[in-house]
């Protein structure tokens, strides 16, 4: 336990070759990770974007191999699989309205994916994300460690950029966390954001933070109502290729991410956004903060929303 994955011709397979698909199959390749399947239901997509990355290999100097394909079988034993399949926001669509169809899409690649990669660990991108993550470690039947959702290093990274803005400072100098679902009912947590180790609490005046975490909440919503045909698409990639990275080199990155609870911060059978230690065997562990009161409330009450999508998911599928 706890090795790194010993040789370094990884294999990642990305399940949803459109937008944050082909983006983190770009990223994962120029960071030289691993080599990438890409599958998609759609026939000859995954291929030509395969091909197009493939012929810039040598522009953007790696020689990763990248495949585009809709056969299964070429995703066998992957270190590796992240789903993003599924249809993605339009304006005035929550990441809730996406259940129904997303719920179907999830749960069948996901059985799919685990028949050739048993041993892999998944990581679920589609929305709503802690509802899809939990169906999708269902479907595994895997041990919970090896399956999360990727939304809080992207929230974070939000978070992080707008202090920065705000304070007019270098954004790797800030540190922030998100937790909680990724919806309407995330949760910055100003009392864990800093700037050089100062928290932003004595940098900034409350107004000003209200308005940053208000903006984080919304950041993705802001995107889709400029593109108005989809999503973030570059953010969510690279905030996919971290966790990537962090497994793949057993890194034990302390980052949040979609977690299953097992009593932890009093919650029970539910993936949701916590801080977690990311290494090569999955969340080694989920890290519990002394929240207030009212912060505890909020993230109860972010599981329960959380918790009602998980239900009737359940009944869209047949499941109840
Ligand atoms: O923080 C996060 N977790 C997120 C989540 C950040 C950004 C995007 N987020 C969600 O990811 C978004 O709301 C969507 O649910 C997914 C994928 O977003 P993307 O922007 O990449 O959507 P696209 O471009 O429409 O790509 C989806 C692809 C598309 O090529 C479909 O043909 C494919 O999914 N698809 C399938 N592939 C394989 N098998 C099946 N059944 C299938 N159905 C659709």
């Amino acid at each position: 336990p706890n090795q790194p994955i010993a040789c370094n011709d990884h294999r990642v397979t990305i399940i949803g070759a459109g937008n944050v698909g082909s983006t983190l199959a770009h990223r994962i390749a120029q960071h030289n990770l691993a080599n990438v399947v890409l599958v998609d239901i759609v026939e000859g997509m995954p291929q030509a974007i395969a091909l197009d990355l493939t012929h810039a290999q040598g522009l953007d100097r790696h020689n990763r191999q990248i495949k585009g394909t809709n056969d299964y079988a070429d995703t066998a034993n992957s270190d590796i699989v992240v789903i993003t399949a599924g249809i993605p926001r339009k304006p005035g669509l929550s990441r809730d309205d996406l259940i129904q169809i997303n719920a179907k899409i999830v749960v069948e690649v996901t059985q799919k994916a685990i028949a050739y990669s048993p041993d892999a660990i998944y990581i679920i991108i589609t929305n709503p994300l802690d509802v899809m993550t939990y169906l999708a470690w269902q479907a595994t039947g895997l041990p919970p460690n090896r399956v999360m959702g990727m939304a809080g290093v992207l929230d974070a990274a939000r978070f992080q950029t707008f202090i920065a803005i705000e304070l007019g400072v270098c954004v790797t100098d800030v540190r922030a966390l998100v937790i909680g679902d990724h919806g309407d009912s995330m949760m910055p947590l100003p009392r864990y954001a800093s700037v050089g180790g100062i928290p932003i609490t004595e940098l900034m005046d409350r107004a000003t933070i209200e308005r940053i975490c208000d903006r984080t909440r919304h950041g993705g919503a802001e995107i889709v109502n400029l593109r108005k045909t989809g999503g973030a698409y570059s953010a969510p990639a690279s905030a996919a290729c971290l966790m990537v990275e962090a497994i793949l080199h057993n890194q034990s990155r302390l980052v949040p991410a979609s977690a299953y609870l097992q009593g932890e911060y009093g919650l029970n059978d539910i993936f949701i956004g916590v801080p977690t230690l990311l290494g090569c065997q999955g969340i080694e562990k989920v890290v519990e903060l002394n929240l207030t009161d009212e912060e505890r409330d909020a993230l109860h009450a972010s599981a329960s929303s959380v918790r009602q999508n998980i239900d009737r998911a359940g009944v869209l599928l047949g499941n109840c």
